[in-house]
């Protein structure tokens, strides 16, 4: 798959100001500073699509992108930033909750993590959340250019270990400074839109 179209739809906090449900939708989740926002800029060939700092917790909305016109990726505001209050996190929880858990058009979420680092405990709580919810699946690697091969592939194996990850899931490392890893994700994305067969009904 190729990215040849972004267009940048909305913000929002709650599930009023959600965009239709009208198509599918891929999510990505990690903790602040992870690189979401660099990863889309990266997938869509656009430096200025997602709004990308040097200081974390800079989304703190959840932001809608238009890709090629047919299918939509999802900018989530990241976790684990220490300095926000706790109003701010609670925020946070609710938001994240209403999106995930009652969103019908959602297909997958891409979870990322640091490849520098073992996920943490809130990087393996939100990867078993979205495994409950059967969104999980689909891991991305972050700023693979900080690490020498050798260390790449010892560190995919601490993540896999760590997330509990399964046989087929996948473990994807992608460097938004080198442009590297973005056609086997945009692949596994397709594949995940390909699939989709209409919103979930509703419980
Ligand atoms: N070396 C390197 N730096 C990266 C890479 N991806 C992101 N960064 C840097 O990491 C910092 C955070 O990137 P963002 O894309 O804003 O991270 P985010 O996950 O969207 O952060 P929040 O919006 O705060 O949740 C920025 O300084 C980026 O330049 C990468 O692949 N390699
Ligand atoms: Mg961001």
């Amino acid at each position: 798959m190729k990215i040849n179209r972004v267009d940048f739809l909305c913000s929002a906090v709650k599930k009023g100001q959600y965009p239709a449900e009208d198509l599918p939708e891929i999510a990505f989740a990690g903790r602040s500073n992870v690189g979401k926002s660099s990863l889309i800029n990266l997938l869509t060939n656009n430096r200025n699509a997602a709004k990308v700092s040097s200081s974390p917790g800079k989304t703190r909305t959840i932001n809608f992108f238009l890709i090629n016109g047919s299918f939509r990726i999802v900018d989530l505001p990241g976790y684990g930033y220490a300095k926000v209050s706790k109003a701010v996190s609670e925020d946070w929880g609710r938001m994240m909750e209403e999106y995930l858990s009652g969103r019908p058009n959602l297909v997958g979420v891409v979870q990322l993590v640091d490849i520098r680092h073992e996920p943490s405990a809130q990087d393996v709580q939100m990867y078993d959340y979205l495994r409950y919810y059967g969104l999980s699946g689909l891991v991305v690697a972050t700023k693979a250019d900080k690490v020498s091969r050798n260390e790449m592939n010892k560190n995919i194996a601490l993540i896999r270990k760590t997330l509990s990850l399964e046989k087929d899931d996948a473990v994807i490392p992608v460097s938004a400074l080198k442009k590297t890893g973005q056609e086997v994700l945009l692949d596994k994305m397709s594949l995940l839109i390909g699939a989709y067969k209409g919103p979930k009904e509703k419980p």
